[in-house]
């Protein structure tokens, strides 16, 4: 572990301060943007003299990235630019993100730094099937396991068989792809007629979609590895923002000396106690081409400053439960999909996959849930539906509309990109 993932937290702190005030003086100076929003709401630069001071500044969101669309954030001139990703919106135009040489460079100190959290060093095969393209995922773990110094097989995302070949062919270490491929993968090399667990894998990096515990056991269980999570995101950097370590997977340390995090009340906009639910909000500390000041990621989780026992002193988050904006109302009940997920996934007799449909029907809103029988269930089918139905209830205080459960893979397997587990059809 690198020096800087142990520091003290008040030399941490020292040094979040300083790289706020430079980010904060680079950004008034060079983003027309934050130079308005600063002076709408009354703050100069000059006056951040304590980390706490950064609940001053304003914050910036999404309809933000999307307004300025498409470089309006950035702080650099183009012939600086050696980069450029895009997140892919589901609805609107993308968010465009650039990077200079030295925010690549920092991109990939991160993510070695993240690879090696997770247990990897420079004699391990890395094999990526995260998207290339666009996306961040791709690149971003490239770069950081070849700063790592590890052999790379850019597969990509898709092509499900010939990642199971690669895989036991080439003795891959690590597969980095998002949770719901890795179960893909497991499952495709059980229709290969090839035990899951004999494949060379030894660890899944998993992440840019939630992941709940029964799922993160299924994912460990049937590869047979350890599942370490990833969070981040295109508008801070891409992957590498958040990573957990193979020594206590308790909680994802946030490398908060290029990235400061906080937690909001997504409502109010007022700062959250350590520990307690709501929006985290990052500022980067360190970027050139897109500095991003207070961003609004609409990603429920929480922090801790307890120190790890793997001795790493930054604050670690918690999985992501949800985004603000995912928030399903039935009957008046709020859940997260990610809540019915945990609560369903405890079974045995189901497989880790579902799909919540929602409908509105003489103007109320139904919510319907399908979920995957496990492939060896024999057993009462009626009777583990009302076990699902009661534990819903008990745990939600909700029962979905419809119940449904379906054989084993009817339902549909994402091969490329985020899986959707919810269908909105109002
Ligand atoms: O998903 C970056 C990434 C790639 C992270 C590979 C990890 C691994 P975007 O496409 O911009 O970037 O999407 C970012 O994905 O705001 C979260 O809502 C979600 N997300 C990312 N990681 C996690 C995670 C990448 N571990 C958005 N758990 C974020 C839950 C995640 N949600």
């Amino acid at each position: 572990m690198g020096s800087t993932e142990s520091l003290a937290r008040d030399d941490l702190r020292a040094k979040q301060l300083q790289r706020l005030r430079e980010t904060v003086a680079d950004a008034a100076e060079n983003v027309p943007f934050y130079r308005r929003k600063f002076d709408d709401a009354g703050v100069s630069p000059s006056e951040i003299d304590s980390i706490e001071a950064i609940e001053d500044l304003p914050f910036t969101t999404k309809e933000d990235f999307r307004a300025e669309y498409p470089d309006g954030l950035f702080a650099v001139d183009t012939a600086d630019i050696r980069r450029i990703h895009a997140s892919s919106g589901t609805t609107g135009k993308p968010k465009i993100v650039g990077y200079t040489e030295r925010d690549l460079d920092l991109w990939h100190e991160v993510m070695a730094r993240s690879l090696a959290a997770a247990g990897l060093d420079d004699t391990d095969t890395v094999q990526n099937a995260y998207g290339y393209g666009l996306f961040t995922g791709g690149l971003g773990f490239h770069g950081g396991a070849e700063e790592l110094g590890a052999a790379v097989i850019p597969t990509s995302s898709g092509n499900t068989r010939r990642q199971v070949e690669l895989a036991r062919d080439l003795g891959s270490d690590a597969l980095c792809c998002t949770p719901s491929y890795a179960l893909y993968v497991a499952e495709t090399a059980e229709e290969m007629g090839i035990d899951p667990t004999s494949l060379p894998l030894s660890t899944v990096l998993y992440g840019a979609e939630p992941c709940t515990e029964p799922m993160r056991e299924a994912i460990e269980n049937r590869l047979g590895v350890a599942g370490i999570e990833n969070y981040g995101l295109s508008e801070i950097i891409g992957p590498g923002v958040a990573v957990e370590c193979r020594e206590a997977q308790d909680g994802l340390h946030v490398w908060e000396d290029h990235f400061y995090p906080e937690i909001i009340d997504p409502a109010t906009g007022e700062a959250l106690p350590e520990g307690e639910d709501g929006e985290l909000v990052l500022t980067t500390l360190s970027k050139e081409a897109l500095p991003v000041l207070r961003y609004r990621t609409g990603d429920l989780t929480s922090l801790t400053y307890e120190e790890c026992a793997c001795g790493r002193t930054m604050a670690r988050m918690d999985g992501v439960t949800g985004r603000a904006d995912d928030l399903l109302v039935v009957r008046g009940v709020n859940c997260y999909p990610s809540q019915i997920e945990a609560a369903v996934l405890e079974f045995d007799s189901v497989a880790p996959y579902y799909r919540i449909d929602l409908d509105r029907e003489d103007g109320l809103d139904t919510l319907a849930l399908t979920v995957e029988l496990a492939a060896d269930y024999d057993g009462d089918r009626e009777a583990l539906r009302e076990e699902i139905r009661e534990r819903l209830h008990n745990t939600l205080s909700f029962a979905p509309d419809e119940l449904e459960l379906v054989a084993y893979g009817s339902i549909e397997r994402t091969e490329v990109g985020k899986v959707t587990r919810v269908y909105d059809h109002r």
